[in-house]
């Protein structure tokens, strides 16, 4: 990279100003832009099948149109991801096709099956919470197509932060059934939601450069203190317990202690080890397949709208 125009980059950073498509940027910056904002939409796109799932058996009909709408809304944030990510230079098929082909990650929770409705519950508060942590941080960040695509996910998000804590609250204060229900759902998530996060700062390959560069604007560690600090509190008020025995609060320092999760299994998912990665691409493979006719036409169809016959 040309030192003067780094130093520049460099100097906008720390003003705060927001770098656009056109503007210089080092090339690391342009590839971990690439990585991060793609494996976003790949989540957002893989992140509707579990739920997705729920939408034929949702309990009523009022449960049935907010999961319709909720996923539906997943799916238009993969877009508008992908579109920010193709502002970088990455076409969208090639991002697909690394999805595909097992190159590109996406979040490791979507990795697990949703067995019940009350899996569907846990998801909608408290993924969507944990999304929400993240993406407000890094809606404040230095790349203008990422933030502005953030800012208005996060409006969508807290409606479905909304509908999954009322669904969340219905079946903990419902019948015995019912809080057992969620209560087996959460000791089963509450691992993957810790690995959410990333993790350790320690470990973490990528926080040191992306945060100077303010493209994260919070570290691993503090995001998932600051969801523990917010929803562990709104979890323990229903009654219910979460399975960590370490899980406290430091009274000294204000920070959260837990005891560690299992850091080789969150490898293992996110390199396509988990329960479901090979349900979930096959899903998307088939996705992918059936849908090349639609694509084509629409292509086909555009092609014939700039070049008009006469
Ligand atoms: N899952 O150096 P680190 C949603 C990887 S969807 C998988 O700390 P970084 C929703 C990481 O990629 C919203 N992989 O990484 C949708 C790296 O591997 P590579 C999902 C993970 O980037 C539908 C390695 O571990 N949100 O809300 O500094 C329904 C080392 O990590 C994960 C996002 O995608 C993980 N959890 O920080 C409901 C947010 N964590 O690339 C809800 C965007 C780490 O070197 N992403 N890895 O092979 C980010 O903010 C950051 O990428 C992370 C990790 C904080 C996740």
């Amino acid at each position: 990279d040309d030192p003067v125009k780094l130093a520049d980059f460099e100097r906008r950073i720390a003003a705060g100003e927001k770098i656009e498509p056109g503007d210089w940027m080092p090339v690391d910056y342009r590839k971990q832009l690439i990585r991060l904002i793609e494996q976003h939409a790949h989540s957002e796109i893989i992140g509707a099948l579990p739920e997705g799932t729920w939408i034929t058996r949702a309990p009523g009909f009022k449960r049935k149109l907010a999961l319709i709408a909720k996923v539906q809304d997943e799916i238009g944030h993969g877009q508008l991801l992908y579109n920010a990510a193709e502002t970088l230079g990455k076409s969208r098929e090639m991002m697909i096709n690394d999805l595909l082909n097992g190159k590109s990650k996406y979040s490791n929770v979507f990795n697990y099956p949703a067995e019940t409705w009350a899996d569907v519950t846990v998801i909608g508060f408290l993924i969507d919470a944990a999304a929400i942590v993240n993406q407000v941080a890094n809606s404040k960040g230095s790349y203008g197509p990422y933030c502005r695509a953030l800012e208005r996910i996060c409006y969508e998000e807290s409606f479905h932060l909304k509908q999954g804590h009322d669904a969340f609250i219905e079946l903990a204060t419902g019948t015995a059934l019912q809080r057992s229900m969620v209560q087996d759902a959460l000791n089963r998530w509450w691992q993957p939601i810790m690995h959410f996060f990333g993790p350790p700062d320690k470990t973490s390959v990528h926080s040191e450069k992306l945060m100077r560069w303010k493209v994260k604007m919070a570290s691993n560690d503090d995001m998932r203190n600051q969801f523990l600090d917010s929803y562990v509190p709104k979890i323990l008020e229903l009654g219910l317990t979460l399975p960590d025995p370490g899980l406290r609060k430091d009274p000294e320092t204000g920070k959260w202690l837990f005891s560690d999760p299992d850091w080789d299994l969150f490898m293992k998912v996110i390199n396509g080890g988990g329960p479901c990665n090979s349900e979930r691409l096959g899903v998307r493979k088939w996705a992918e397949e059936n849908g090349r006719w639609v694509r084509k036409a629409l292509m086909d169809n555009n092609q014939k709208k700039s070049f008009p016959v006469a």
